[in-house]
């Protein structure tokens, strides 16, 4: 059964960083409901839920998916690219220990997870703002002897690899042709986004079930279409803070 690592939000997310959005005020209870929704569906999905504890310090805390990047064999605690989140990696690193083995990605290195995307035993790393090529190297480093591969991937136009690119299947991928090559994510199919919905990209893919936001409808159609199983939630005030559904948990096998 997998395990869901996941994070409260506090109020403090209207101070979040923001690079692509202009900021939009954040109704912070409407936030926490869409939330509370996300969780339940990751335990419809049959995931186990574990929280993180949360403060009012950490703004972005509820974006728990770029301070670790957990594999089967290890769980790689990243350097996140803001300065203002890496105080996030303390109470993840504290949990992850009872699952994995860690190991961490140092200074000067830079990694969020949210720009690591693994297809297989090949792991992807959007080349941000946010990641840096030392963090890509560190990861590489850590990682090769469990037999990954690790490239970097340039992509345009929003905050991580993931925003432009998830797994919707194991070798399907949904895409946003505008802001990354699907060429780039090699053997794999792949499905577009609707190009009204540029923000579609990103899906949680959680056995045969993909936790999807209800406000990208007309992409949500393409996938039901090609026969994905969906668990729509609401993640529209989340949205305006850059998150999207990949970002607000980590899963593991519990193994
Ligand atoms: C940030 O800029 O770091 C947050 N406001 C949003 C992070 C979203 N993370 C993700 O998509 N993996």
């Amino acid at each position: 059964m997998p395990i869901a690592i996941s994070r409260l939000l506090t109020s403090a997310i209207s101070r979040c960083e923001l690079t692509h959005l202009a900021r939009a005020p954040i109704d912070v209870e409407r936030a926490q409901r869409e939330h509370a929704e996300y969780e339940r569906a990751l335990v419809q999905a049959g995931c186990t839920l574990v929280r993180v504890g949360s403060d009012d310090t950490m703004p972005d805390a509820v974006f728990i998916e770029d301070t670790a990047v957990v594999l089967d064999e290890i769980a790689v605690i990243t350097r996140p690219g803001a300065a203002s989140r890496r105080a996030e990696i303390d109470g993840v690193a504290v949990v992850l220990a009872s699952y994995r083995t860690l190991a961490a990605i140092e200074s000067p290195g830079t990694l969020d997870g949210g720009d690591v995307l693994r297809i297989g035993k090949r792991i992807l790393v959007g080349l941000s703002p946010r990641s840096n090529d030392d963090g890509v190297a560190q990861l590489r480093a850590i990682v090769a002897g469990f037999g990954y591969t690790v490239e970097g991937v340039p992509f345009t136009g929003c905050l991580h690899l993931k925003s432009a690119a998830t797994l919707v299947a194991p070798s399907l991928a949904l895409v946003n042709p505008a802001w990354v090559d699907a060429a780039a994510l090699g053997d794999v199919g792949t499905i577009a986004v609707d190009p009204l919905e540029p923000h579609a990209a990103n899906a949680l893919l959680i056995g045969d079930v993909v936790i999807y936001p209800a406000e990208c409808a007309a992409t949500a159609r393409r996938l039901e279409e090609a026969g994905i199983r969906l668990l729509l939630v609401p993640a529209g005030e989340l949205a305006k803070a850059e998150g999207g559904v990949t970002c607000c948990s980590l899963i593991l096998d519990a193994g």
